[in-house]
């Protein structure tokens, strides 16, 4: 038994079986590169889905982490700590709001943004308590919380959870008349609409130019806060800080996580103005964690980094070579490319009965991490740090990978 095949045995063995990785054990990571227990190295085009930005171990944000870990790891929110207050200065200034909301997780990050759009119809839009609407995607993924699979439409994320969250309506993506038509109906009882501005889960789904903008329009003409959850778009990934950027929309409530400390620490946050965010008052929400010394270093040092490195700039010239040389790959299993910036998929014709998780396989083999998701397209999402040359190397092994079901 290798090393390897040892820890996949333990895991089954002892964990839960809520996941089916690719069989690949990561003991090491640098930038874009990680190495398995056998010594392999890899490129990840994984990212940790999206929250290894800026590349695995970055020595500032470990150094940040390293440094406060020797001094006060844990205040709780019963007692102040010397470094959230500059956190929130840093990071309201850095996305241009009043006030930011510390969590761990996205699926904490979406829970607060919806209790906050909640908070706000009754109070400021003047909702009856129990009629507070929010209107949502198909195809959305917002975490994995009883109330924000209760958003979902994907039999994988809510089936047998019930009772599910009453007070959401789902409307297609990327679709400006239906949004319309939900909010002539139902307006007044609808405090916000939540959406991905590119979905993730659903196969790194693009909307048309336009989209986001038309939709904060019609949320402005209905009093309907538009929130725009950012916890895998953020951050550089689409080649601009926010994918919103790419529409100058600047979202009511933004909700961000993963790359918000570059993989490092789970440290999510909701940012919004105080109209919004003043409703909660002490003691009416929080974490134990939320806004923990570590954490707030940790986020400061990786948004520098973020800056200092160009990597929404990296992103956005590096993403069209990436799409340019997979559009360039003569193979029929090539069906589709999409993305925006280094978030990219590609749509896997089925060949022989080979499907997405055999080329992943094959790539694996060759030296480059991806994970396929409903069975037909392959998430593609490197470090921002990533550089051109090794870019293309790893371009070249996933064509080889392609090439060789030929
Ligand atoms: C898993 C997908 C990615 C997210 C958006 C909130 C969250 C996520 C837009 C919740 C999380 C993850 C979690 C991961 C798989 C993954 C994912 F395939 F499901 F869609 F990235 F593409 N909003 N996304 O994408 O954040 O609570 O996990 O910190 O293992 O479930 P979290």
């Amino acid at each position: 038994m290798t090393k390897s095949e040892h820890y996949i045995a333990m895991e089954a063995r002892y964990g839960a079986h809520n996941y089916h990785p690719l069989p690949v054990v990561l003991a090491k990571g640098d930038g874009p590169y990680v190495w398995d227990c056998e010594g392999k190295r890899y490129y990840d085009f994984l990212s940790a889905y999206s929250a290894v930005n800026q590349g695995h171990c970055h020595p500032k944000i470990v150094e940040a982490m390293c440094e406060q870990a020797h001094l006060l790891t844990l205040s709780s929110r019963a007692f102040y700590n010397n470094c959230l207050g500059e956190w929130e200065k840093y990071i309201t200034e850095y996305f241009g709001y009043q006030k930011v909301l510390p969590m761990n997780t996205g699926a904490e990050a979406d829970e607060t943004a919806l209790k906050l759009a909640r908070r706000w119809g009754v109070k400021n839009k003047g909702i009856p308590n129990d009629k507070v609407t929010i209107v949502c995607c198909d195809g959305n993924f917002h975490g994995r919380t009883i109330t924000i699979v209760s958003m979902s439409n994907d039999p994988e994320s809510y089936a047998d959870y019930g009772p599910l969250t009453p007070g959401f309506i789902r409307i297609p993506y990327n679709d400006t008349n239906a949004l319309e038509t939900v909010l002539q109906q139902h307006g007044t009882s609808v405090a916000g609409f939540l959406l991905e501005p590119i979905q993730g889960e659903a196969g790194v789904y693009v909307p048309d130019e336009g989209y986001l903008k038309k939709c904060y329009d019609i949320c402005k003409k209905h009093n309907v806060l538009f929130m725009a959850d950012e916890v895998q778009t953020g951050i550089g990934r689409t080649g601009k800080m926010l994918a919103c950027d790419h529409e100058n929309v600047r979202p009511d409530i933004l909700i961000l996580g993963k790359a918000l400390s570059g993989g490092a620490f789970p440290v999510s946050a909701v940012l919004a103005d105080d109209d919004i965010m003043l409703n909660i008052k002490p003691g009416e929400h929080g974490s134990t964690f939320g806004g923990n010394p570590i954490a707030a270093k940790v986020s400061i040092a990786a948004l520098k980094v973020v800056k200092d490195e160009n990597l929404m700039e990296k992103a956005d010239y590096l993403g069209r070579i990436f799409r340019e040389e997979m559009y360039a790959i003569k193979s029929d299993m090539v069906e589709k490319v999409r993305g925006k910036g280094l978030l990219n998929a590609v749509i896997i014709r089925p060949k022989n009965g080979k499907q997405a998780w055999d080329v992943c396989m094959a790539m694996k083999d060759l030296g480059v991490l991806a994970k396929p998701t409903h069975t037909h397209i392959i998430r593609f999402a490197p470090p921002l740090v990533i550089t051109e040359d090794q870019l293309r190397e790893a371009l070249a092994i996933i064509k080889t990978a392609i090439h060789s079901f030929d």
